[in-house]
């Protein structure tokens, strides 16, 4: 970068035609409660007790431990597929190893566990191949398909099962939300590290869970854009989009136009010095991401939103003249030259050299707000890139403008509108959905991280209206756009755009808490969703963003624990 938890009775909860029931449910955190009483309670109250395990587990405990109830399986961000919670939970001593399948991927998460737990712990966890018990991360064919995993507590260990690595890496993630907020700490805490009995059986609805970081219009390093990536790891996302270029600024060097990166890329909105990342920094990026299990789909946004490579070279411009940098916030005003040969060798490098870069499949176009390009004009160029996008081996996205004109086939369109979006908008949506596009869900009054909670929110935009968090949670993306069958829906994407936000802080105080519904709406199968419960489990994930150092909004509508 140039700058720049005694058995307890089993408690199930199925899933129903429309939502979850369980036989039992925790309202409130349960006190340890003394051995001697558990048979009355257990008749009293039915099967609500991990907290005895704790109890009795406890009394062997060192003194300095609090006593402390496992968190219920079913609290956990995004709501797992089927969770059966009951059994003697598993207690991480210094004695706990974490056992692992002899290959470079299952050690590689095995790895990434170890890191979380030792700190907080005090433990030293080794990574061992041999033996049994423990913490166990193993590959096994099963019901898990890409993404899926399977996790099992008792007495003696965690197993968590995946067909796949990122399987397993998602199961860790499961198993981080089940232990107490203070693991997430980097200084030794007092335990007792407690996972409660029982088993979670848990797969993705859908295959594309993104969110979008828009680093053009101000600039974000590796390092905070890594930490943004460990949070979305937290909660199962598992595409990174990265809005690389826009009028404010261009963030990708590009060995053939050099001048888009140390020009282009010289300031950013309110104008400041800009930055971009360096093909090494980028790549060091699609590393991190991929260690945790997450693609990155690059974005170079066209015809429009083109004003920072229009100001490094004159010659992309019809006119022959370059326009200065802008650092403002208004949208619309630029496009690329469509009838220029040039733009299209332009066109052409920048793809090559950015799908050089990407291991991921996608390769983002943009085609949003192309207002100063005659809808004509906007078709021809649009029928000349895809095919490029093609020719180097990557699969287009677009915004779903991109349905007004030709979008190749396998394109993806990403849907950014709003309710009061006009139908003919939807339906022209709808008509490309039915025709083989798939679809990518980020309605603008819903998961827009930008925009505003309330008319009191300093940071973020308003545009699409101030979205509350039950707002942003409380839509189903099988259902939302009239006429489009649900398995046009690949997936769910959270954008967040960056004209108000310049640092970590910022972000943060955006995506949390509406990220981690984006999230569950992405993962969680639409039985489970439910106000009413999720507002419980995203009160309870509070604590743990305390201990992460990540700043959230405290929204009314959601009973956080007393601070
Ligand atoms: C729109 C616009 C972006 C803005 C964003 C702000 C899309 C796809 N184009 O979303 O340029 O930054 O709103 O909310």
């Amino acid at each position: 970068m140039r700058r720049h938890h005694s058995t307890t009775p089993r408690t199930t909860r199925t899933i129903r035609a429309t939502r979850i029931t369980r036989t039992t449910r925790p309202t409130r955190p349960i006190r340890p409660i003394r051995p001697f009483r558990l048979s009355r309670l257990t008749r009293a109250l039915g099967a609500l007790l991990l907290v005895a395990a704790t109890g009795a587990l406890t009394m062997g405990a060192a003194p300095a431990e609090p006593r402390r109830a496992a968190i219920p399986l079913d609290q956990v961000i995004p709501a797992p597929v089927s969770v059966e919670s009951g059994g003697t939970p598993y207690r991480i001593t210094s004695g706990t190893h974490i056992r692992v399948d002899d290959t470079p991927e299952v050690r590689q998460v095995g790895t990434y566990l170890a890191e979380i737990l030792r700190p907080s712990t005090g433990y030293r966890l080794p990574l061992t191949t041999q033996g049994d018990g423990g913490i166990r991360l193993r590959l096994a064919k099963g019901p898990y398909g890409a993404e899926g995993y399977r996790l099992d507590s008792g007495a003696k260990g965690v197993t968590i099962t995946a067909q796949e690595p990122a399987g397993l890496f998602h199961g860790v993630q499961t198993l981080r939300q089940l232990l107490p907020a203070a693991v997430e700490k980097k200084s030794v805490q007092p335990g007792p590290w407690l996972v409660a009995g029982g088993t979670i059986q848990d797969r993705p609805r859908y295959a594309y869970r993104g969110a979008m970081l828009d680093v053009a219009r101000h600039f974000f390093t590796v390092e905070q854009v890594k930490r943004y990536i460990d949070q979305l790891a937290l909660y199962k996302i598992n595409k990174l989009h990265l809005h690389l270029s826009d009028d404010q600024g261009w963030r990708i060097a590009i060995d053939s136009w050099p001048r888009l990166a140390t020009y282009g890329g010289s300031t950013q909105v309110g104008g400041g010095p800009g930055g971009y990342y360096t093909k090494d920094e980028y790549r060091e990026i699609v590393r991190y991401a991929a260690s945790r299990h997450l693609e990155v789909v690059p974005e170079i946004d066209m015809p429009g939103h083109t004003n920072a490579a229009l100001a490094s070279y004159a010659e992309l411009n019809c006119d022959g003249v370059a326009p200065p940098l802008y650092t403002g916030t208004k949208v619309g005003f630029s496009s690329l030259c469509v009838n220029k040969e040039i733009t299209y060798d332009f066109v052409d490098d920048v793809i090559r050299e950015v799908a050089a870069l990407t291991p991921g499949r996608y390769l983002h176009i943009g085609g949003d707000e192309a207002h100063s390009t005659s809808p004509e004009d906007y078709a021809a160029f649009m029928d000349r890139v895809q095919p490029v996008v093609a020719r180097y081996g990557k699969t287009v996205i677009g915004w779903h403008q991109l349905t007004g004109a030709n979008p190749a086939k396998g394109a993806l369109a990403q849907y950014w509108g709003l309710d009061s979006t006009s139908e003919a908008e939807k339906a022209q949506v709808a008509r490309a959905a039915r025709n083989g596009t798939r679809l990518i869900l980020s309605p603008a009054d819903r998961v827009y991280l930008d925009m505003k909670y309330t008319k009191d929110t300093p940071l973020g935009l308003a545009w699409a209206g101030h979205v509350e968090v039950q707002r942003s949670y409380d839509w189903n993306p099988g259902s939302y756009l009239p006429d489009v069958p649900e398995s046009a829906v690949l997936g769910v994407e959270a954008p967040l755009w960056t004209e108000t936000l310049s640092t970590s802080a910022h972000l943060e105080t955006m995506a949390f808490p509406r990220l981690p519904g984006a999230a569950e709406l992405g993962w969680s199968p639409a039985a489970t969703h439910d106000w009413d419960t999720y507002k419980v489990r995203l009160a309870a994930q509070a604590p743990r963003w305390d201990a992460l150092g990540i700043a959230y909004y405290r929204s009314p509508q959601v009973p956080w624990p007393a601070a």
